[in-house]
């Protein structure tokens, strides 16, 4: 008796650890956005347009494909009991059935049909960019960004990833500073290979390709920081190079924007333009 009571009080404290754990996980996703958060087994939470797009028809998809599975387990499992050998001795002959083979050809091109519509809405949400109020581009390096603003002057600054900052590996020095509910347009290039500029909250992922300019835009439609990583295998550092972007508004970017010309003037940080100068020497 006090050894089942043992096991159940055992049990009881197992169930409380779980539940204390969910409980912390939840706290947990509830605080953070724009960074990946404990236990959490969904989409990051969407700040733009685009990433609500692309989280419904996750989710539209998600359920679909459930219904499917499920439809297609069940005719399974009705096979297997009703006409095994045992259960069912001697086999129907039967060949065709005109009704069925016509549901069953419609009813695939309908779903097709309800998949595409949402599907192309969204893709053209993303490929038909809107028109910027900003321009930013982001230069991808071994093992960091390069941001400049091109409708802003000819300053450029560097975006190291800071070890002593939180969030761990997602912090950076100088981050990536944007105006909220504005239309900003990226521009994506590599100095050396190919990396990728990847911001999960915002439904972005774009490759950076030496020598191509790629583009993409997003709106961000609340303030807050939102990190992102590289996303294209780019050599030993390919984890160490996060991308962190601070929304804010419309009058703190103004000051912002004229902080960082001075801070920056002074700084022609381009260590691509010092390395093809050293190499042309
Ligand atoms: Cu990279």
């Amino acid at each position: 008796m006090r050894m089942l009571r043992g096991q159940f009080g055992h049990r009881l404290l197992g169930l409380a650890v779980i539940g204390a754990g969910l409980a912390v996980g939840g706290a947990a996703y509830a605080q953070v956005m724009g960074q990946p958060a404990p236990w959490e087994y969904k989409l990051q939470e969407a700040a733009t347009p685009v990433m609500e797009n692309i989280t419904w028809f996750h989710n539209f998809m998600l359920w679909l494909i459930t219904a499917i599975t499920l439809f297609v387990l069940a005719l399974l499992v009705i096979v297997v009991v009703k006409f095994n050998s045992k259960a069912n001795p001697v086999p129907s002959k039967t060949t065709h059935n005109t009704l069925i083979e016509v549901a069953w050809t419609i009813i695939p091109v309908l779903i097709l049909v309800a998949v595409s519509v949402p599907s192309f809405r969204l893709l053209f949400l993303q490929l038909d960019i809107p028109k910027a109020d900003l321009t930013i581009k982001a230069t991808g390096k071994q093992w960091f960004w390069t941001y400049s603003y091109p409708d802003n002057g000819p300053f450029e600054f560097d975006s190291l990833m800071a070890q002593d900052k939180q969030p761990r590996l997602l912090a950076v020095d100088n981050e990536v500073v944007v105006p909220v509910n504005k239309v900003v347009r990226v521009q994506t290039t590599a100095a050396d290979v190919i990396h990728s500029f990847a911001v999960p909250s915002f439904g972005i992922k774009i490759d950076a390709i030496p020598g191509r300019l790629n583009e993409t835009w997003f709106k961000a439609t609340k303030t807050g920081w939102f990190y992102g990583q590289c996303s294209e295998l780019c050599g030993k550092d390919h984890a160490y190079m996060p991308i962190a972007i601070r929304v804010v508004t419309e009058q703190e970017f103004a000051a912002w924007l004229e902080t960082a010309k001075k801070k920056f003037a002074s700084n022609p940080s381009s260590t691509f333009a010092s390395a093809t100068t050293t190499q042309a020497q």
